[in-house]
């Protein structure tokens, strides 16, 4: 497995390449009864998306020399969390969404309950990536992987950023509570993909604190853009259903700080995020570009 392109454009097309590979080949199609499982799966997880996540998990580990091959398993492990979270959003229950990176949300294209078990079937193998001898030879990386991930998913984290989500609508946050809801629900796994990268490479405290850093402006300036496209993206570009957060009357950074404030802010946590990693120099180049791409992206 080679190494990552030198800038952002590049090396995001590897990972989602590399990543989507390595998930191609294990979601293989069983035959039998499970084989509609499998193949949600893999609609859910093969086909669409920026590879965000997995970019950061494989640039982060290059910072410190880790074998592409191990990288690109918690790569794809994060992935699965991402795109199992995503198919139960746009449940019925959850945001009710029809459209996903440009085509039928999950249980559209198959049922409920497929997309219920998929979702389901996704966090679980995450899991099993994680714990796999394959993805390091040390079983205390590998635990701190699996806990790691959990909680980046979990109460405090993802599934708590979304149950304040629902419980929010409706009502004003203020940029605390906001920042704290989007932090959990978005920003956790964006900063757990840089953590592994760290993990997986031995790095020491004052890099990993420095990576987080940078992943939690980072996470802070991707969401900012969500909001922002969310109200001047067409569904057709943004791949998803254009003006929910308003539709569904929910608090965004737009509604706090108005369009043009929340660019501004979303500019101020992208130059933030890449202040975080001066120490790391030319060979952090793609991740601070990175910041940039966040807040510039139509999708
Ligand atoms: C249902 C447990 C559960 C959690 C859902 C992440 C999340 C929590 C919901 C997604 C809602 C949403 C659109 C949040 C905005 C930020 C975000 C995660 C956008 C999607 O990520 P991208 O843009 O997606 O990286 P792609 O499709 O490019 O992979």
């Amino acid at each position: 497995m080679a190494e990552l392109g030198a800038d952002f454009p590049t090396a995001r097309a590897q990972a989602t390449d590399l990543v989507r590979a390595h998930l191609d080949d294990i979601l293989r199609l069983p035959e039998g009864g499970e084989k509609r499982l499998v193949d949600a799966m893999r609609y859910a997880a093969l086909d669409g998306g920026k590879g965000f996540r997995p970019f950061l998990v494989l640039a982060t580990s290059q910072l410190f020399d880790v074998a592409p091959s191990q990288a690109v398993r918690v790569a794809a492990a994060v992935e699965c969390v991402h795109c199992y979270s995503l198919a139960h959003d746009d449940l019925p229950a959850m945001d009710d969404d029809d459209l996903r990176r440009g085509r039928p949300s999950l249980h559209k294209a198959y049922d409920e309950a497929t997309a219920i078990l998929a979702g389901d079937a996704l966090l679980t193998l995450a899991f099993e990536i994680l714990a796999d001898p394959a993805t390091h030879t040390d079983s205390e990386v590998r635990l701190s992987l699996v806990a790691g991930l959990a909680q980046a998913s979990g109460k405090a984290a993802m599934v708590g950023g979304q149950m304040l989500d629902i419980s929010a609508s409706g009502s004003a946050l203020d940029y605390g509570e906001l920042s704290r809801l989007q932090g959990m629900k978005t920003g956790a796994l964006i900063e757990f993909s840089v953590a592994a990268g760290a993990l997986l490479g031995g790095a020491e405290a004052a890099q990993t604190e420095a990576l987080k850093a940078y992943a939690r402006d980072l996470g802070l300036a991707f969401q900012i853009a969500d909001d922002v496209l969310d109200v001047t993206g067409a569904s057709e570009v943004l791949g998803k259903t254009a003006g929910k957060d308003r539709e569904d009357d929910k608090a965004t950074f737009v509604s706090l700080l108005g369009l043009e404030g929340a660019r501004q802010e979303g500019e101020q946590k992208a130059a933030q995020a890449e202040a975080h990693l001066s120490e790391f120099g030319a060979a952090a180049t793609p991740l601070r570009q990175a910041a940039q791409f966040v807040i510039h992206r139509k999708n």
